[in-house]
């Protein structure tokens, strides 16, 4: 409940950490909704995206990254720059471990990326370890980088989210809200479209293959019966890619088309029509345009 009396704070929070971590199962779950996509391979989330959470008079600005760790392709230093944007941009980082994976190099060297900054430690997934290992992990990551509060939770089971939404209200600065009470993110409706169809490819499609991919709503029509008609086109990398995408007699793009329908139908509460364009441009990677399409910059 929102108390008229008192001051308003808002701030923006970073999630960030190593790809896979369960960032964005953890915006997800601190929004209430899904906003970001979500799938058991790394590298999923491509762009910042916000999801906002209220608590009290304070809005809760989550940024959600794609996960920082040694970029070698053109694409994978994209997304780590994009990350690395949020460390400069944000009032608070909450940095969310695997607890499985433990302290890796690359834990290591986020935290040095981190040193100077408020933090908070999310130790996630903790429904996959023993409880003396957990706090051994915090322990030793606090000795590494004293965090201003330590959580331990576990993002898919939504256990321990609503202690970090109650915590940290209070180490957001005074200000008025940035957004409406009753939005939820920042992400336009066509490219939440293009997210979920994207998400649907990643789970269906193996090996190299979704990270040579992207997705574009290429046009979105409302009727006036409130059905909407959607039109995405899949570009691939290379042309031995479409077979594989297309699948036998186009089954596996058509499946595809019917899970995100799915979902989307419920996402928006209408129904959708949703119609995928298979397109081969040889290298979109190197070429900036793409990037600009998926709100990143290329170098
Ligand atoms: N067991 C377990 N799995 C989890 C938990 N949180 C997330 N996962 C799983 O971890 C995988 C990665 O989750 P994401 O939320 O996509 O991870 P991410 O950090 O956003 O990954 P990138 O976008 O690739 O950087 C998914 O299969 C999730 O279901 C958790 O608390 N416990
Ligand atoms: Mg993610």
């Amino acid at each position: 409940m929102v108390d008229a009396d008192k001051k308003q704070r808002c701030g923006f929070i970073s999630l960030v950490g190593l790809p896979n971590a369960g960032k964005s199962t953890l915006l997800n779950a601190l929004v209430g909704q899904k906003v970001s996509i979500v799938t058991h391979k790394a590298q999923t989330t491509r762009f910042r995206l916000r999801g906002i959470a209220l608590h009290q008079n304070t809005q809760m600005i989550f940024v959600d990254t794609p996960g920082i760790f040694s970029a070698k392709t053109t694409l994978e230093k994209a997304l780590v720059k994009d990350a690395e944007t949020a460390l400069g941009e944000c009032d608070l980082h909450l940095l969310v471990v695997d607890v499985k994976r433990g302290i890796t190099d690359e834990v290591e060297n986020l935290l040095g990326k981190l040193k100077g900054k408020r933090c908070a430690l999310i130790l996630n997934k903790m429904d996959l370890i023993q409880k003396e290992r957990l706090l051994y992990l915090a322990k030793e990551l606090n000795d590494m980088l004293p965090f201003e509060r330590t959580f331990m939770i576990s993002a898919l089971n939504e256990f321990g989210v609503q202690d970090i939404i109650h915590d940290i209200a209070d180490m957001l600065p005074e200000g008025p809200w940035h957004y409406p009470e009753d939005q939820l993110s920042d992400l336009p409706m066509r490219m939440m479209a293009a997210e979920i169809t994207r998400e649907k490819l990643f789970l269906r499609l193996h090996q190299e293959l979704p990270y040579s991919l992207m997705v574009e709503t290429e046009s979105w029509e409302d009727f006036d019966n409130g059905d909407i008609k959607i039109n995405q086109v899949i570009y691939l990398q290379r042309e031995s890619h479409k077979p594989i995408v297309l699948g036998k007699n186009g089954e596996t793009v058509k499946k595809i088309g019917q899970l995100a329908r799915e979902e989307l139908t419920k996402l928006f509460d209408r129904k959708v029509h949703l119609f995928l364009h298979v397109k081969v441009r040889e290298n979109w990677q190197e070429k900036p345009e793409f990037y600009n399409k998926m709100g990143l910059q290329l170098h």
